[in-house]
């Protein structure tokens, strides 16, 4: 394929309520969409998954609108040879970091391929579901009772796993209303999104009795060695989200025993290729993996949905539909759920339309990357 347009824009989008994690609150999302152009007339969108400050990875929506437009569009516009399977190591060669950034136009160009080829995305990725089972992941709430209550709600409404946001002072109580209001049936997990150090060791070992599926990301998001000591003193599993950045770090993980599970997000690590490295990885050492989210449009689940279509994302994903972020979203139809499943779109492309007439409504600023211009 020859790509011969990029279209970079920021958008504004209110969530429906604000969303709290241990580094800060997020109530309207800025969002990077591209729109790829290929030269026989194929056009997509993809979405970065960079936030406005560097409170969950060192990228932002500006460090990564400055990577694209300098660095990124340049390496794959106007090359008749490119192919999904090695934009990513295109975009990769001597660059450190910018995952976000390079997996936003990696992940495109693996859309536009499944257009050109007439196969559903997840397909082309090695899926095989048709359906993904979906969980909630619920922010930081004002009290243990609201948090037992929205929790409550959650599961009536027929998500399949409750994932809730904990941090110093909003623990071990909150969860066990939680717990106490559900049952001890009820799938629920905890993110502390780096919160806590090896010091507060017995403090998460009271996690343990209240039996979660996991807790993900407890300490510093560099640091395996010291999860490998608290997994050691945990019963619960750990989960590693903003830890695992590549295949390498994944095989880390396992090897120094600093996790039992990953949460893969595309934009974390760079792109579809290097997911379904890790994907591949994990499964040859029985490792689960599940989709993680970022508060993404309509656009960005779409390619989290057809990742989560492979065969070891074995447990529910962070990819709840779309009214659950948005009064309204950016495509149609919009992402609905079905007893707790979201249906994988059949259609080639993301599998879902863009609303350009909304979007332009939405958009703060526009940038054309064409090839030939630096
Ligand atoms: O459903 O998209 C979703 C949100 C899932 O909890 C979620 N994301 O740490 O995984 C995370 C968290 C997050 C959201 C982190 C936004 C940073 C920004």
């Amino acid at each position: 394929m020859n790509l011969d347009q990029i279209v970079l824009r920021e958008i504004r989008l209110a969530l429906r309520e604000p969303f709290r994690i241990s580094s800060g609150e997020t109530g309207e999302r800025h969002i990077l969409l591209l729109q790829l152009f290929d030269a026989d007339g194929a056009t997509t969108w993809s979405e970065c998954v960079a936030g406005e400050r560097p409170n969950y990875s060192a990228e932002t929506i500006d460090t990564a609108w400055l990577a694209l437009r300098d660095w990124f569009a340049s390496r794959l516009l106007g090359r008749g040879d490119l192919e999904p399977t090695t934009a990513g190591a295109l975009l990769a060669k001597d660059v450190r970091g910018h995952r976000m950034a390079r997996a936003a136009l990696e992940m495109g160009v693996w859309a536009l391929a499944s257009l050109r080829a007439g196969r559903p995305l997840s397909s082309l990725l090695g899926g095989t579901r048709k359906g993904i089972e979906v969980g909630i992941s619920l922010g930081i709430q004002p009290s243990p009772e609201a948090l037992a209550e929205r929790a409550a709600r959650a599961l009536g409404e027929g998500y399949r796993r409750i994932k809730l946001k904990i941090e110093p002072g909003a623990d071990i109580e909150y969860v066990r209303a939680v717990r106490t209001s559900l049952g001890a049936g009820a799938p629920l997990m905890v993110d502390a999104n780096n919160a806590y150090t090896l010091a507060d060791a017995e403090r998460l070992q009271q996690l343990d009795e209240l039996r979660l599926l996991m807790v993900e990301q407890p300490l510093e998001y560099e640091d395996l060695l010291r999860h490998a000591e608290l997994q050691r003193r945990l019963q619960t599993p750990i989960c590693l989200d903003e830890s695992i950045t590549t295949a390498a770090r994944a095989e880390d993980m396992i090897a120094l025993g600093a996790g039992r599970i990953i949460n893969i997000k595309p934009g974390r690590v760079g792109g579809f290729a290097e997911s379904l490295r890790i994907h591949d990885l994990c499964a040859q050492h029985a490792v689960p993996v599940w989709c993680g989210g970022m508060l993404e449009s309509g656009v960005g689940r779409a390619y989290n949905v057809a990742l989560a279509a492979l065969p070891n994302f074995t447990m529910p994903g962070d990819i709840s539909p779309s009214r659950r972020y948005w009064a309204r979203d950016i495509v149609t139809p919009e992402w609905t759920m079905r007893d707790g499943i979201i249906a994988v779109p059949q259609a080639p492309g993301i599998g879902v339309e863009v609303d350009v007439d909304y979007v332009d409504h939405l958009t703060i600023r526009t940038e054309i990357l064409r090839a030939g211009r630096p």
